[in-house]
């Protein structure tokens, strides 16, 4: 059952144990196709994440600003969004209207995410998923405008988090991740899946 956290919806243990280390596997086969990068703000600053996509976008940033793309930044196509992934909003959004990306975070010792909204995206009324795999995580989020109250919640691996109606522009972040607090990949580290409808 759904759990509230300041709008959003979270489904602790969503997946269980043997989910988790299927969908790492399926996970595996898309980092081969497309890897992780290195993504820079368009101010210059590298983030401290690394990331890849999958679907018929992927999210990027670099000196050129925030954007879908339609290729990978070393020119490849995007691999499909595994089954197992788009199996997860099936059930908890629906069939109606798949997601156009799976963007895939990898935060390893140190990394952070800084409050920002996802607005890339054409059409708000359409809600974000998102799957937590691996380190233990403390989770940051507030309303929609910057600067005011935020509330703290920890995302462990298996949790999924749905953000719809008011809370899908709600400010976000990612404060640190617990190293060494997940067995479920074997270097460590955390996996955030972000699957989004586009356009
Ligand atoms: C709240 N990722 O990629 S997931 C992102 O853990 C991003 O990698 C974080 O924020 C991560 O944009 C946070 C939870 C999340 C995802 C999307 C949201 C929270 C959200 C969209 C709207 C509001
Ligand atoms: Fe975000």
């Amino acid at each position: 059952a759904a759990v509230d956290l300041h709008g959003a919806a979270l489904y602790p243990g969503y997946l269980g144990p043997d989910e988790q280390v299927a969908l790492v596997g399926d996970l595996r086969v898309v980092v081969a196709a497309a890897p992780l990068f290195a993504p820079v703000t368009p101010w210059g600053k590298p983030m401290s994440v690394r990331m890849t996509s999958a679907g018929r976008y992927g999210w990027v940033t670099d000196r050129r600003g925030y954007r879908y793309a339609d290729r990978h930044p070393a020119g490849g196509d995007w691999p499909p969004i595994p089954a197992s992934v788009l199996a997860i909003w099936r059930d908890l959004v629906g069939p109606e209207r798949l997601p156009d990306c799976c963007l895939v975070n990898f935060y390893g010792e140190g990394a952070r995410m800084g409050l920002h909204q996802d607005r890339d995206e054409a059409d708000f009324s359409r809600p974000v998923l998102s799957v937590s795999l691996g380190d233990d995580a403390r989770f940051r989020i507030g309303g929609t405008e910057r600067g005011g109250k935020t509330v703290s919640a920890w995302l462990h691996s298996g949790d999924v988090l749905i953000l719809g109606g008011a809370a899908r522009l709600a400010y976000h972040g990612i404060d640190r991740i617990v190293p060494g607090s997940s067995t479920l990949l074997p270097k460590g580290g955390r996996i955030n899946l972000t699957l989004r409808v586009v356009d």
